[in-house]
């Protein structure tokens, strides 16, 4: 794997990772296709609900809950062709990932506002782990603004079918991400992005950041569904 690297921020990109340990990324695809439970969150911006620009698909162990547009999401247990990718991923990096959040781009409009995935019941000591299946689209970094990173330049990373991009800590403290439109990409990609949750924790701040409304600031930015403020809630 490549380590890219500025303050703040360590990634790790393994081209065609997939295809490296055996796997076929266009049978996976149709499969996840036909197998995930798809859903389109209605996401509310400005008082108005919309539906997200893109498929999604929470899975997770039991306990391992996620917050989108105001409604915590149904888990969805591991399904047949993610089990064994969890397993790769373990003997890889060392972590078991208890959580998986699910993207799919039909076409080049569907998209991701800018995020970081600092959501508090994650665990911020773990990596994030990222499968790309599919058309290549570019994934853009850009510091954030208070950050020991302010003054870096924001750069893109092409996530071609099969790759594997580990974001390590702190990573998400100092950077955003997001994943722009592309006029010209008429085909799907699927995006698998692995993390760690802390069960114990998980409903607690779910309902604090219920009660006190933040999480819609995170849930519209990373639906690409505002004008991106540089902060994440
Ligand atoms: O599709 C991608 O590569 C980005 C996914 C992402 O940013 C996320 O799941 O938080």
């Amino acid at each position: 794997m490549i380590a890219i690297e500025r303050p703040g921020l360590k990634l790790r990109h393994g081209s065609a990772w997939l295809q490296g340990h055996g796997i076929a990324t266009e049978s996976l695809r149709q499969r996840l296709a036909q197998e995930v439970p798809w859903g389109q969150p209605l996401v509310r911006v400005f008082g108005r609900q919309h539906p997200t620009p893109r498929l999604t698909c929470w899975m997770a162990d039991p306990g391992c809950s996620y917050r989108y547009s105001g409604q915590v999401q149904p888990i969805t247990p591991w399904s047949p062709s993610i089990a064994p990718l969890r397993d790769l991923l373990e003997q890889e990096l060392g972590v078991r990932f208890n959580s998986l959040l699910l993207n799919r781009y039909r076409t080049g409009d569907d998209r991701m506002g800018w995020h970081a995935d600092d959501e508090p019941e994650l665990d911020n000591q773990a990596p994030i782990a990222s499968l790309s299946i599919g058309v290549p689209r570019d994934l853009r970094f850009r510091p954030r603004r208070s950050s020991l990173a302010s003054a870096e330049a924001p750069f893109s990373l092409c996530l071609d079918d099969g790759d594997l991009l580990v974001m390590d800590p702190p990573t998400q403290a100092h950077w955003q991400h997001a994943l722009p439109a592309r006029a010209r990409v008429r085909t799907e990609r699927i995006n698998l992005t692995f993390r760690l949750i802390q069960p114990s924790t998980a409903m607690q701040s779910i309902s604090t950041r219920a009660a006190f409304g933040s999480a819609a600031t995170s849930t519209q930015a990373r639906a690409g569904e505002t004008p991106s403020p540089n902060t994440s809630a």
